[in-house]
């Protein structure tokens, strides 16, 4: 296997733990807290990521260009905004904690 084939493949891999949203916590996955994550994104803050702030963390979590990486970020994004279980918008560090928060 070529280097450059395991590295798609981990990032493919990458991607469905981001999806699924529950083997992996998102604060796993960048290697800090939520409330770590949170504080760092958090560039408003209001004490938790909108939108944009969730887009921050996915592009400094998946640093890389073209349509596999811009793939990979809108599916780690979609996977992320699966745990604003309040649906406002925002996600806070409790959300992001939580192994599974809209239970
Ligand atoms: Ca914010
Ligand atoms: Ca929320």
């Amino acid at each position: 296997m070529t280097e450059r084939n395991m590295f798609r493949r981990a990032i493919a891999l990458a991607g469905m733990l981001g999806l699924c949203g529950c083997a992996l916590s998102v604060g796993a996955l960048l290697d800090a807290g939520s409330t770590a994550l949170v504080a760092r994104f958090d560039t408003d803050r209001d004490g938790g990521l909108d939108p944009a702030e969730v887009t921050a963390m996915v592009a400094a979590a998946v640093p890389g260009k073209g349509a596999e990486f811009d793939a990979l970020r809108a599916g780690l994004a979609a996977g992320y905004w699966t745990r604003d279980c309040n649906r406002d918008g925002r996600l806070s560090a409790a959300e992001l904690a939580a192994g599974d928060p809209c239970a």
